[in-house]
């Protein structure tokens, strides 16, 4: 089985939320925002803009009628400024016209006069002016204080960890459509349907089960609409009730990087302390985190980095200290990873320090502390197995870690102006929203009198091929072809309460959901032909659409199956639910079983570096990953790929720059670049570790969405390996991305500039 879209997306045909034949009279919203970072709001004039010929209305914050304040933590983010704004851009005013070009010109005819102020936009300078959105937290385990005088090396520095875009293809977008009795439908391009019909509602001032959610793709998301979807589908229900018209809102590709918050930049000093032998004996680390300007899904983020401070490595000491911090940027948000990469990135940096203090091997530093089955992480929870290591093992070996080894040394001895490098990147990534409570998931599965199948559920489909995993368990499980079961749009009103399709779990919590409905189903069926073919229903089982009896096949197919049973008056459809047991976390104490398991896999990037140029090329890039048994093997190389690149691209050439005044100048695709298919290495190879199960997962599987987005760090340290074979990297602070322009800073560090 392939991905089930893949024939609609390489021919166009697929369709998202503005695809859809539009109704008649559709409005269109385009957003005025704010011309400074931060200020205060003196005077606000859009009257200029219903002058423009098509505009129809403009909103600003007192047109909103019930909450105007939208947040799933704490509600601190006005939908639109409230008397001061606090980043560049930030919707101030919406204008309605009956064209998207219209609109664009009514907000250019808006006009405000702001009264600035300073703007902050580094997460350090922000604490120390005491802008923070909430409390230092801080994860401890042993005593790191009495260690470091017993270790023989310590060393200490200072990261720039920067963030990234999210760059999916599709911008955010919403269609609302206003309904009989103040209902309203609304299509959105969100990963998170129901903080959407729970947002709107709060903004209308209405009840939820007035609102209706629906959604049928996305064209990516990343996490980018995980919370950051809510506001456009709350602008576009605000006018479309207002005026009793639909509304459309679809964001360019500017207004749509300058508006929305990215994965969180940190600032970061580490502190790690080891034996001569190589064993770490404490690591103390402090994040601050560039937050933005409102909170968002900042907590949260920031706890997945404590938890991912130490990766996959025993350190028995150690001490995590961590603040977000508030900046006038717009709030940065879920990514691919969800502050774990920003976790993870101190220590690989540390690590590298500590090889060339001691004059070993980065590589043979990291295998000398990953840890084992029985390790305790600084949370509470054990390593309860020995798969990470085994991938690291079989990386080492099937990679053949040695022979590089030697023909980089030859290499770099025969070549003065390029050199090679190599690293590599264990990853531990834990399975679950640490919000425990948002670990649920629900299918509806509806078998229909032909015999062909429907299933809903909480998952969104982004890309990401939950709609093809969801139609592959069905067919597993009922054992009839996959080409009769279709995957429909995620809905409010068919699945109610859903978690937001994130922190790689969708698969897992939707999956076992379904697996739940289709047995349901299951069982009445075989009931019905049990009493016909007088034998056990523990006996009946169906292969390729055949129903057998024990080993024997009967003389009934899936289609006859189900009309005997409809004539038997026999439920063919069922909902399911599902939560993993065993899971609980403590916020406060930092403390408990947050995971329902961990994703492994350790992944080798070999980079050549120009070093007359600093421009580089990343030639190799070779992961072995622990799958369990995969779902469909092509839409599992799909994400491990994807991740993979998409790492490489945070950690290489995607760089954020912002002005001193808080403008985004980075804010289009010829300003910010992104790796692409060239960039990628011709010799790319994925192995999955064979003959593992996951019993935590459906069928076996493990989720694989965001833990191969963590070894693109390895590229980093692959660039800085090469570029120690040059020159001596010593720099006051490590900066990530290693762009070629940093590249040539560190190839040159005594480089004089006029
Ligand atoms: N989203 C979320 C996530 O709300 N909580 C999480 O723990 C999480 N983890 C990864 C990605 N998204
Ligand atoms: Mo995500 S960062 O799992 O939306």
């Amino acid at each position: 089985m392939r991905h089930c879209d893949s024939e609609l997306h390489v021919s166009g045909r697929s369709e998202y939320v503005d695809d859809v034949a539009p109704p008649a009279n559709l409005l269109h919203a385009a957003i005025f925002g704010s011309p400074v970072a931060h200020g205060i709001i003196r005077s606000l004039d859009t009257s200029k803009a219903l002058e423009v010929p098509g505009v129809i209305a403009a909103f600003t914050f007192d047109d909103i009628p019930g909450e105007g304040y939208i947040g799933q933590i704490v509600a601190d983010e006005p939908l639109f400024a409230d008397k001061k704004v606090v980043f560049h851009n930030q919707p101030i005013a919406m204008i309605i016209a009956n064209s998207h070009e219209a609109a664009r010109k009514g907000t250019l005819a808006c006009s405000t006069k702001i009264e600035e102020l300073p703007a902050i936009t580094c997460p350090r300078e922000a604490f120390k002016q005491g802008e923070i959105l909430q409390e230092l937290r801080v994860f401890e385990k042993g005593d790191v204080d009495s260690i470091w005088d017993s270790c023989d090396h310590v060393i200490t520095g200072k990261v720039d960890l920067g963030g990234q875009e999210h760059m999916y293809l599709e911008t955010n977008r919403c269609r609302a459509v206003p309904m009989e009795d103040g209902q309203i439908k609304v299509f959105s391009s969100t990963q998170s349907p129901s903080a959407t019909q729970k947002t709107i509602a709060s903004v209308l001032g209405i009840p939820m089960n007035k609102v209706e959610v629906d959604v049928k793709r996305l064209g990516g998301g990343f996490g980018g609409k995980e919370d950051q979807a809510t506001q456009w589908a709350c602008m576009a229900a605000l006018a479309a009730r207002s005026l009793n018209k639909p509304v459309q809102i679809v964001l360019n590709r500017v207004d749509d990087m300058q508006m929305t918050g990215k994965r969180h930049p940190y600032k970061q000093d580490f502190k790690i302390g080891l034996t001569k032998e190589g064993k770490i004996l404490a690591f103390e680390v402090d994040h601050y985190q560039n937050s933005g300007a409102f909170m968002d899904l900042s907590n949260p983020v920031l706890e997945r980095t404590c938890l991912h401070s130490t990766n996959s490595y025993a350190i028995e000491n150690v001490r995590i200290r961590a603040v977000p911090c508030r900046t006038n940027l717009p709030s940065n948000t879920a990514y691919r990873g969800f502050g774990g990469p920003q976790g993870m990135f101190p220590l690989e940096a540390a690590i590298a320090e500590a090889a060339k203090e001691l004059c070993v091997e980065r590589d043979w530093l990291q295998s000398q502390n990953i840890a084992q089955g029985g390790y305790t992480f600084h949370y509470g929870q054990n390593l309860e197995d020995n798969r990470l290591k085994q991938t690291w093992d079989q990386a080492v070996a099937d990679f053949d870690l040695e022979g590089l080894r030697s023909r980089t040394k030859e290499y770099n001895d025969t070549h003065t102006m390029s050199k090679k490098g190599f690293a590599l990147m264990p990853v531990c990534f834990g399975i679950s929203f640490t919000k425990t409570f948002l670990n649920q998931g629900s299918s509806l599965v509806h078998v229909y009198t032909d015999g062909t199948v429907n299933v809903t559920t909480g998952g969104i489909e982004m890309g990401q091929g939950i709609s093809s995993n969801m139609i592959a368990i069905c067919s597993r499980i009922f054992g009839i072809n996959h080409e009769r079961i279709r995957c429909n749009s995620t809905n409010t009103s068919r699945i109610a309460n859903i978690s937001p399709s994130a922190a790689s779990a969708t698969s897992d919590l939707n999956g076992n959901a379904t697996i739940i409905a289709c047995r349901e189903i299951l069982s009445g069926m075989k009931k019905v032909v049990a009493k016909e073919l007088k034998c056990d229903a523990s006996e009946i089982s169906i292969k390729d659409g055949q129903v057998y009896c024990g080993e024997n096949a009967t003389e009934l197919d899936w289609n006859t199956l189900v009309l005997k049973s409809y004539f038997s008056r026999v439920q063919l459809m069922a909902h399911g639910f599902y939560a993993p047991p065993n899971i609980s976390f403590d916020p406060i104490k930092g403390w408990g079983r947050p995971f329902h398991y961990y994703t492994y896999g350790t992944c080798l990037v070999e980079a050549t570096v120009d070093c007359l140029r600093g421009t580089y090329s990343i030639d190799a890039a070779k992961v072995v990953h622990d799958l369990g048994r995969g779902i469909i093997p092509t839409v599992d190389l799909g994400q491990v790929e994807g991740g993979l690149a998409q790492g490489i691209g945070w950690v290489t050439l995607e760089e954020l720059k912002y002005a001193d005044d808080g403008r985004l100048l980075s804010f289009a695709l010829s300003n910010y670049k992104c790796p692409d298919g060239d960039f990628l290495p011709d010799d790319l190879e994925v192995k999955f570790l064979e003959n593992v199960d996951n019993p935590g997962g459906p069928l076996g599987s493990k989720a694989v969405g965001e833990p191969p987005f963590m070894y693109g760090i390895a590229a980093y340290f692959a660039i800085r390996n090469a570029i120690d074979s040059f020159s001596s990297t010593n720099e006051d602070e490590i900066k990530c991305p290693m762009t070629p322009e940093q590249t040539l800073h560190l190839l040159y560090p005594n480089f004089e500039y006029d």
